[in-house]
């Protein structure tokens, strides 16, 4: 299996995040993608490729063009401020207030696009979500070309980003682009598998309202884990949308028991979608050692998840999202791409 990475990620990095009442160093690290590549290197998965630049087109077609035009320019209006560390919001406009009026203030607007406090800008991050979004998008082309399964090695994440907000350490939907992108090379259907130990909000808020991407959800439930809000079950999309948003929310604890039903339930509904794509938002802070979540997979699990998914027989895009537990994420990411290619 062809991998695409980019090194301009390892700009994205000494940042914060808010969390817990704490300003701490974002979980989100550039070891978690150099692992990962380090991994593929060491039981020899295939090439590794540098990302083509792509413009920004299928970007705006499921992102709003203000929220896309402000990321380029966060930093820099926030150093021209004075400021250092990481620009952060610290208000948002909740229910109540006035969500329709952008404010000028960068750390305002920050917070207009933004829902929580965890997607802060460090000197070198537009750059690295510019080669993330180019990486997803290089992999999504070799899909098309014809590839059975491409893994593209994104960091930052892109799930928890929406049509116009970021958070959680995403900015750009990288998988929503891809998705968008499919459709506009032919695709007719895309379905987006998101097996993130946390609901992808972001994708699921970008293809509600529609009905040729499905979005299939497996995670931790939202009444008790981030991110809160959105990812319950009964969330099923609206008007042409109705019917193709599918979520799983599971209880902390939950195992390859329970998980792997689930698992099994959304392939079903994926396979009677006969999509001509899927992508997957592959998360492996599923794991039982992950730092800031609480299911209980095991790194024997990984390889199974590959295999399930291969055997729907369908191209195949795989997005790395999250993972957290540094030390391992290269064995359990890539656990899932070697049994996919065992299947
Ligand atoms: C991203 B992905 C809020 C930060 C809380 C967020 C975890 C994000 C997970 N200020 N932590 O889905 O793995
Ligand atoms: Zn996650």
């Amino acid at each position: 299996m062809k991998t695409v990475f980019s090194p301009k990620h390892a700009g994205h990095a000494g940042n914060l995040e808010l969390l817990a009442g704490e300003m701490l160093p974002a979980f989100e690290m550039p070891s978690r993608a150099e692992f990962i590549r380090g991994r593929i290197e060491t039981v020899g998965l295939g090439p590794i490729l540098a990302p083509e630049p792509f413009d920004l087109a299928s970007a705006g077609k499921v992102h709003d063009a203000g929220y896309l035009n402000f990321l380029p320019t966060v930093w820099d209006r926030w150093a021209a401020e004075g400021r250092g560390g990481t620009a952060l919001p610290f208000a948002w406009p909740t229910r109540g207030l006035r969500g329709d009026v952008p404010p000028q203030a960068v750390e305002a607007l920050h917070g207009y696009y933004s829902f929580d406090g965890g997607a802060g800008f460090v000197a070198g991050t537009w750059e690295a979500i510019k080669s993330s979004h180019d990486t997803a998008l290089t992999a999504a082309a070799l899909v098309n070309g014809g590839e059975r399964a491409v893994f593209a090695l994104c960091r930052p994440p892109g799930h928890h980003a929406g049509s116009s907000f970021m958070g959680g350490y995403c900015y750009v939907n990288n998988a929503a682009v891809a998705a968008q992108w499919l459709r506009d090379q032919g695709a007719g259907r895309v379905s987006i598998l998101d097996i993130d130990y946390h609901h992808g909000n972001g994708t699921q808020q970008i293809f509600y309202r529609r009905g040729d991407v499905q979005v299939l959800n497996l995670h931790a439930d939202p009444m008790v884990e981030y991110p809160f809000f959105l990812g319950h079950a009964d969330e099923r999309g609206e008007g042409e949308g109705e019917g193709f948003n599918h979520n799983y929310p599971m209880p902390f604890g939950t195992a390859w028991e329970r998980w792997s039903e689930a698992l099994e339930d959304a392939c079903a509904r994926l396979a009677a979608f006969t999509p001509d794509v899927v992508v997957v938002s592959l998360g492996v802070d599923t794991f039982e050692k992950d730092p800031i979540s609480k299911f209980r997979l095991v790194t024997e699990d990984f390889p199974k998840i590959g295999r399930r998914i291969a055997a729907l027989g369908l191209p195949t895009l795989i997005v790395m999202e999250g993972g957290y537990a540094v030390e391992e994420i290269g064995v359990n990411a890539v656990g899932v791409l070697t049994g996919f290619e065992d299947a």
